[in-house]
């Protein structure tokens, strides 16, 4: 039953991984779903009248972490500026649209943070974000990110290895596979509250242990020098820049290693459209745009900047032998 054709929808408000809960949301209205809605706290909402653009410089134990990192790897094109990385947004546990994780996120509590680590590991355990850091080296690190939206943004993160943190929890040999779980907490997270839900919560990931292991795999901790906007997925987040920007899941509470694939929440949503290995590849269409082109931001009407995507988002050469073998058209 299709209420609203996407091309019904202004394209200023809708955009397309939105289309289909958007879709999904009609039909829980006219399934007579209760009408709870809770009001946003006013706190939650910047002034509009804000021009001056925050900065985060994070807890005290990370800046010196930060300051020190070295840039170690560069992709050639323009970054994009701040206010682009930091207003431009996808976090749905904040709201669905672009603008909602910076005007709903501000207030969002970041520091202490803990993170569960458990499945196939010989030292599971409650981690504090802080003593897991204070082990690992940070790098800069500036990667394109490719929406499967066909928007992208070229993006400095600070960061390190996600396989140098795995390590820490020494993986059994069963460990085949990597989920990660972002925080609930609807008295901080609008998106998950009130009228209609966007996604089954908590948002989860998945990668395959080699993917994991693969040197390019991030998890970031800052952005643009300072420690990472909450918006953008603090106080950690992955980074796996092949990969369309849903696979880069943030605000990571546990960590799970496991010996089958895990649930992912785009492939679980919507599984036709967002497939759980999610590699940029403009030969393989999503069911409703096409994957050969994409719009860097920023972007206008003036000045489009439609780019040809490229294969494994142009990191082909380092990661095309992870899938050597497998049908890319199957395995989306
Ligand atoms: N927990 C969580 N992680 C998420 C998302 C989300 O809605 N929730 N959106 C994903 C999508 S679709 C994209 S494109 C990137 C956007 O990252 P950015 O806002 O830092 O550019 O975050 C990804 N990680
Ligand atoms: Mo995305």
């Amino acid at each position: 039953m299709l209420i609203q054709k996407p091309n019904k929808i202004p394209s200023s408000e809708i955009t397309p991984e939105s289309v289909y809960l958007n879709r999904r949301r009609f039909m829980q209205a006219f399934a007579g779903v209760g009408l709870a809605a809770a009001a946003l706290p006013a706190s939650a909402l910047l002034s509009s009248g804000d021009t001056e653009l925050p900065i985060y410089p994070g807890p005290n134990w990370l800046q010196p972490k930060l300051k020190a990192a070295p840039t170690t790897i560069v992709a050639e094109d323009d970054v994009a500026p701040y206010d682009a990385v930091i207003t431009h947004n996808n976090f749905y546990e904040f709201g669905t649209k672009k603008s909602d994780p910076f005007e709903k996120a501000q207030e969002f509590n970041t520091d202490p943070w803990k993170v569960e680590v458990s499945g196939e590991v010989e030292s599971p355990g409650v981690y504090n974000l802080e003593d897991l850091i204070a082990k690992v080296d940070l790098e800069e690190r500036v990667y394109r990110l490719r929406c499967v939206e066909a928007w992208s943004m070229v993006i400095p993160w600070i960061g390190f290895e996600l396989g140098s943190l795995l390590k820490q929890f020494n993986p059994t040999s069963k460990a085949k596979y990597v989920e990660f779980v972002t925080l609930v907490d609807k008295e901080q997270m609008p998106g998950q509250r009130g009228f209609f839900s966007s996604l089954d919560w908590p948002y989860t990931e998945g990668l395959r242990m080699d993917e994991a292991m693969h040197p390019l795999t991030l998890m970031a901790v800052g952005l643009y020098g300072n420690s990472l906007p909450p918006q953008n997925g603090a106080p950690f987040r992955l980074v796996v820049p092949w990969k369309y920007g849903f696979k880069s899941i943030k605000s990571i509470v546990a960590i799970r290693l496991t010996e089958t694939m895990p649930k992912a929440t785009w492939n679980q949503t919507a599984p036709g459209e967002y497939g759980f290995y999610a590699n940029v590849n403009p030969k393989v269409d999503h069911p409703r745009w096409s994957q050969a082109t994409e719009r860097r931001l920023p972007a206008s009407l003036l000045n489009p900047r439609i780019i040809d995507t490229q294969m494994f988002n142009g990191y082909a050469d380092e990661v095309a032998s992870l899938y050597s073998g497998m049908d890319l058209t199957k395995w989306y």
